[in-house]
């Protein structure tokens, strides 16, 4: 909890409220869970912000130490993020990932097939928008596996650190059931201190601290 941001959180953390990508009411989320907040990073929609925010995600595999040989988004959402993310990768840190990602339907004509871009082979970086009870990033790493590949990690914006299918967050089941880590630049702690400073957020805020009783994990 009192670890210090780095520069690539707080950037990020501009980005998000510049686009109103963190929004404040009441969501159904994928795994049907009524949300007072939602992450949409589909407002990141012109090229600076995304090229910013491929900059975060870079910084962020960066400082996480990690080694990786490829980078995989999975569709739809984690295909820009991927690509933003190879390209800061290339262009700031001078590491030239291949990176692939897949269609949600197999393509019956042309190259055919469900993955596009570099062969899914070593170890996999899967890049992805935000973590809720962890359905997708699961579906990720089956294909993965499933190509003879190796998962090496998952990349994310926001770790909502809520339970997955048991009492641990959707990230640490990730870990514990694959071994690998879950880097996300932000986490809900992190949306709980934005919402806490702010006095016209209050009721948001209380509104979370209710929601963590319900979903999340004792961090
Ligand atoms: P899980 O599969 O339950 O982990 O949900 C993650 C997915 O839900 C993300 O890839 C998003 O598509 C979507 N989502 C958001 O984009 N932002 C949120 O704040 C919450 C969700 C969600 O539905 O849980």
């Amino acid at each position: 909890p009192d670890t210090p941001m780095h520069d690539y959180q707080r950037d990020f953390i501009e980005l998000t409220l510049q686009r109103n990508v963190l929004r404040f009411g009441e969501f159904t989320l994928k795994s049907g869970r009524v949300s007072p907040y939602f992450f949409n990073m589909g407002r990141i929609d012109s090229g600076a912000a995304l090229a910013r925010l491929g900059r975060a995600y870079a910084a962020a595999v960066v400082n996480s130490g990690l080694e990786v040989d490829m980078l995989f988004g999975p569709a739809y959402k984690g295909i820009p993020l991927a690509a933003a993310t190879a390209i800061a990768l290339a262009d700031q840190h001078g590491r030239d990932l291949p990176w692939a990602y897949n269609r949600k339907e197999a393509k019956d004509h042309g190259e055919g097939g469900v993955l596009v871009g570099a062969p899914l082979t070593g170890r996999v970086l899967i890049v992805d928008d935000v973590m809720t009870a962890g359905t997708a990033v699961r579906e990720s790493l089956a294909l993965i596996r499933a190509q003879g590949a190796t998962p090496a990690g998952v990349l994310i914006a926001l770790d909502r650190q809520e339970r997955g299918q048991g009492e641990l967050s959707a990230a640490q089941e990730v870990q514990r059931d694959y071994g690998i880590p879950v880097v996300a630049i932000t986490s809900f702690r992190d949306v709980l201190t934005y919402a806490g400073e702010r006095s016209d957020l209050a009721a948001e805020h209380q509104r979370m601290l209710a929601y963590r009783e319900q979903y999340g994990v004792r961090s």
